[in-house]
């Protein structure tokens, strides 16, 4: 029994153990839901029976044909690792069973969340697939594949992409895996952050405008950013934004001038900003570029337009030296803002600053200054035939023009105007004006006419039979517009005519009567000095009725003045004064010498030992002596006297500027008349002392002389007799403010020519001064000769009458009156001799010794002068040419002169 249940069991065994498993099943499709496998069949007769998970079963009939089986599994579970048995069936008996696993595609995440973005990463976040962490991931992007490892106890993954560029978008593929299993993929985009602007921006700006200006951000494909810039407030818009090529800018406008604005500037790439970059820029706060200032003599009124004609600004206006401002609000409907000053000084100087204002802040300030006009009127004007002179305030500048609109300029040097050498007669418009920042501004204007000079050489003819005169005269020099000739009771007004000489008919007068005849010479309401002459009528006609009378009267005469002459010891006859008849002057010394009566009348003068001389001489040794000197007396001046007794007379001295009260303003010198009726042609000068060789330069400057003649030699016998006030050599020297060089200097046998430079050192005005000295003159003396001296003459004569506006030609010697005297003499002398062919030398003698003393101070020198007159009149031969001219290209125009000289005498 025992031993036929083993033998069944082992039949049982052994036909089991027939039946064969498949060798191997291959997956050929996968899904999430489905698995096909297939194998091959080793048998038709063979079935198959498939179990998964050891509990479904499926059967599998094959067709007959197929040598493999395919089947696929359904309704599975995605992403699952299922287990299969597959039995092979034959009858009823059935294989052991191949075993075998295959897995299911997984699913894709759900979604995927974007966390952060950076310029350089996304931050990514996704739920666990079946909230399962048997999964591991894998992310796909730009040719990029990462895997990213299942967490394990996390249900959420985060997962950071690194390296990514800037504003750029990307596009991800998210993978599931699963035992070597991908999943479809879930796709998904997203960009990252663009960068800032790189650099720093660029800013144009003003008052009210900034023009930003940057270069665009780059990026790898080329997207087009947006830029968006914010301040405070919030977004501002560009007026005016271009981008072109790789530059953007934004023209931000109606902002408010010096303000402070801060910016951010945004790049923005589908609605993603960077971070924003950050700066500011301050507006600027502009100035005032120009204001009109109205002045009169109390006010100043201040005008400046709008800025930019913009009503944000306010602006306040300051005084310097004043505490108080003025402020003004820029919202007015006027364009314009004025404010005035009131209650100023005249002719004061003014500075101001405005500044423009906003928010309380301050501009820089515009500066500026003003001057108040003034009053010409309030000065009190001195004016003579030639000058005009007063003190003022205010003002830097003068001038003075007649209508023709010729005239005088001069600076106005411590407050006092002092034109000199204007025309006499003359209606001058004086200006004054103030120099501010190199403007020339006009203070006030004044008319002021001149003395007209008087009459001169009146004189008078013989007329109507006695019953009559004609006076005449010449005409003076200057504007005259009217002459108003007095004779006893009658007047006659002569207006000005180009007539020489000019003359007046008087009738109804008596026969052999001295008439006075008085001349006044008048421009507008300014009138001359009266000058006058005694005239006598014709006596011709009388004389028959009176012969007798006469005769006894002439007989008489004749014999007192025989027994006179004769009666008296030893005395000569004296000269007849060869005057003209019909003219009698009112002083004898007066009389006029015509040039054809002078050798005679010289001859009668020399004889007995010059007796005639030497009385005329004597004559004028009183002349003028006893007028004030106070100025040269007074402490401080007494030093500046070369002698006690050649002091400068107070009422024509010359007066130096003074620069405050201790100065003096004296110097040993006058003012000397010329020919004709020029008061001030002349200074004679002593030689300057060591201590006032500065005041001499500083009369050279001030009475703007640009010729001075020398007299003398520096030492003469020994003895110095005038300190040398020039320079040794060319080095420049400078005296007080006044830098004199030495140009050149010539000598010849009698006298040496100098040219100096003169500048002012305050000014830098520069001016020529020619320098002409004798040195063949003796101390009290005469020169040997007339010629060299009367050749000297004309050299000066040359270069004065040659320079135009200068001033006073300036003569000196020693003490200035001996050769001084003498020299101005003979130059005036032989102007008169020129034109009037008549010489009056006593009289003008005695005319200098009423403007200093002792002009001419020897008898020898009085009778050299004539001599030299005499000389003139029947020259010696003089040789024709001098070769010492020719060499020297210097003095050329001097040699020129002196032969034109030469020539006319
Ligand atoms: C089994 O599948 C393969 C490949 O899909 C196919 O070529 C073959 O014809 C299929 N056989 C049967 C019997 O379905
Ligand atoms: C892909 O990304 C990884 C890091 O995520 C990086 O190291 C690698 O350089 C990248 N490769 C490419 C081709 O971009
Ligand atoms: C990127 O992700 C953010 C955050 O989830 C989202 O708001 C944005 O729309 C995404 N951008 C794009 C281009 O998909
Ligand atoms: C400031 O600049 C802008 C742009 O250049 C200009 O239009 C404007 O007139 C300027 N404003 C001033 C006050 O100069
Ligand atoms: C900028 O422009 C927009 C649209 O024109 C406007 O609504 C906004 O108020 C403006 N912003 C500023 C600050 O002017
Ligand atoms: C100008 O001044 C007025 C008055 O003081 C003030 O109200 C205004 O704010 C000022 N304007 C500016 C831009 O400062
Ligand atoms: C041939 C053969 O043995 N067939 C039997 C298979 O098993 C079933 C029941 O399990 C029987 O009914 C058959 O007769
Ligand atoms: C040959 C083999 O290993 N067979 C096994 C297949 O799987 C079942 C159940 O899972 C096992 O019982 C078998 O031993």
């Amino acid at each position: 029994m025992e031993g036929a249940l083993t033998l069944v069991l082992l039949c049982v065994l052994s036909a089991w153990a027939q039946i064969p498993d498949v060798k191997n099943v291959s997956v050929i499709s996968r899904t999430k839901f489905e698995l096909t496998f297939q194998w091959e069949v080793e048998s038709n007769s063979y079935n198959y029976s498939l179990m998964i998970h050891g509990k479904e079963e499926l059967e599998i009939i094959p067709s007959e044909t197929d040598s493999s089986v395919n089947i696929t599994v359904q309704s599975l579970s995605p992403g699952t690792n299922y287990s299969f048995t597959l039995y092979t069936v034959f009858k009823n008996e059935t294989s052991k069973g191949f075993n075998f696993t295959d897995v299911t595609v997984p699913s894709d995440v759900d979604s995927v969340l974007v966390i952060t973005q950076k310029e350089t990463e996304i931050k990514l976040q996704w739920n666990q697939v079946n909230n399962s962490n048997d999964y591991s991931y894998k992310l796909k992007y730009r040719n990029n594949e990462t895997s990213i490892p299942a967490l394990p106890n996390d249900y959420t993954v985060e997962y950071t992409v690194l390296f990514l560029n800037p504003g750029t978008e990307y596009f991800f593929t998210l993978y599931t895996v699963f035992k070597n299993v991908i999943s479809s993929g879930y796709n998904f985009s997203n960009v990252t952050m663009p960068s800032n602007v790189n650099e720093n921006v660029n800013a144009k700006l003003n008052d009210t405008d900034i023009i930003l200006q940057w270069n665009v951000v780059p990026n790898i494909d080329n997207n087009n950013y947006n830029y968006i810039l914010e301040n405070r407030d919030g977004p501002v818009n560009c007026t005016d934004y271009t981008a072109e090529r790789n530059e953007v800018t934004c023209h931000i406008s109606d902002l408010i001038p010096g303000t402070n604005y801060s910016f951010t500037l945004y790049t923005e790439f589908a609605d993603l900003r960077s971070t924003g970059f950050n700066f500011y820029q301050i507006t600027t706060l502009s100035d005032i570029t120009g204001v009109t200032v109205n002045r009169s003599q109390t006010d100043l009124t201040i005008l400046w337009y709008k800025l930019y004609n913009n009503d944000i600004y306010n602006y306040t206006l300051e005084r310097h030296g004043e505490k108080s401002e003025t402020n003004f609000t820029g919202s007015t409907e006027d364009d314009k803002f004025t404010f005035t000053y009131s209650s100023l000084t005249p002719g004061n100087e003014y500075s101001f600053s405005l500044f423009t204002v906003v928010n309380n802040v301050r501009s820089t300030g515009y500066s500026f200054k003003s001057v108040t006009t003034l009053n010409c009127a309030s000065f009190d004007w001195s004016v003579t035939n030639s000058s005009i002179v007063a003190a003022v305030i205010g003002s830097t500048y003068v001038t003075a023009q007649n209508s023709t609109g010729s005239g005088k300029n001069d600076t106005v040097v411590g407050n006092r105007v002092n034109l000199q050498d204007l025309y006499p007669g003359e209606s001058y418009t004086v200006s004054l004006f103030y120099d501010l920042e190199s403007e020339k501004l006009p203070q006030c204007s004044h008319h002021l006419t001149l003395f007209p000079n008087s009459v001169p050489n009146l004189r008078c003819k013989y007329h109507s039979g006695g019953y009559g005169l004609v006076v005449i005269w010449d005409p003076p020099y200057g504007v005259v517009n009217m002459v108003q000739i007095d004779v006893r009771k009658q007047s006659f007004n002569q207006s000005h005519s180009s007539e020489n000489p000019q003359k007046v008919e008087v009738e109804g007068l008596q026969a052999a009567q001295w008439y006075k005849v008085t001349a006044t010479s008048f421009s507008g309401a300014m009138r001359s000095h009266t000058v006058s002459v005694n005239c006598q009528t014709d006596p011709a006609g009388v004389i028959a009725g009176v012969l007798v009378f006469f005769l006894l009267i002439i007989i008489i005469c004749v014999a007192v003045f025989v027994w006179h002459r004769y009666g008296s010891a030893k005395r000569n006859k004296m000269p007849k004064p060869a005057v003209e008849s019909k003219v009698h002057n009112e002083n004898y010394k007066n009389l006029l010498i015509p040039s054809d009566k002078f050798p005679e009348y010289f001859q009668n003068m020399s004889r007995d030992d010059n007796r005639g001389f030497s009385e005329e001489y004597e004559d004028l040794s009183s002349v003028g002596i006893k007028q004030s000197t106070v100025a040269a007396l007074m402490p401080e001046n007494k030093d500046k006297n070369r002698f006690t007794n050649v002091l400068a007379y107070d009422s024509s001295r010359v007066h130096l500027t003074t620069n405050d009260e201790s100065d003096s303003d004296y110097i040993n010198a006058n003012y000397m008349p010329g020919y004709g009726n020029a008061s001030r042609q002349y200074i004679a000068a002593q030689g300057p002392l060591p201590s006032t060789v500065n005041d001499f330069w500083k009369m050279v400057w001030e009475k703007r002389s640009q010729v001075i003649v020398m007299v003398t030699n520096c030492t003469e016998g020994g003895r110095v007799k005038c300190e040398q006030y020039w320079p040794m050599d060319y080095t420049p020297c400078l005296y007080g403010q006044l830098l004199v060089t030495v140009k050149s200097e010539d000598k010849f046998p009698s006298w040496t020519l100098r040219e100096f430079n003169v500048k002012n050192k305050t000014t830098s005005e520069t001016r020529t001064v020619r320098h002409f000295q004798f040195i063949a003159w003796p101390d009290h003396g005469v020169p040997t000769g007339t010629e060299e001296l009367i050749q000297f003459r004309g050299l000066i004569r040359q270069q004065v009458e040659s320079s135009f506006s200068a001033g006073p030609t300036i003569v000196h010697c020693s003490a200035g009156v001996g050769r001084t005297g003498t020299l101005i003499a003979l130059d005036v002398l032989l102007q008169q001799l020129d034109k009037e062919k008549a010489v009056g030398i006593s009289a003008f003698v005695q005319q200098m010794r009423l403007s200093r003393p002792l002009m001419v101070q020897t008898e020898s020198q009085y009778v050299f002068l004539h001599q030299c007159i005499m000389d003139t009149l029947q020259p010696k031969v003089v040789p024709k040419s001098d070769p010492l001219y020719e060499n020297s290209d210097m003095i050329y125009v001097n040699a020129i002169a002196l032969r034109e000289y030469e020539k006319q005498s």
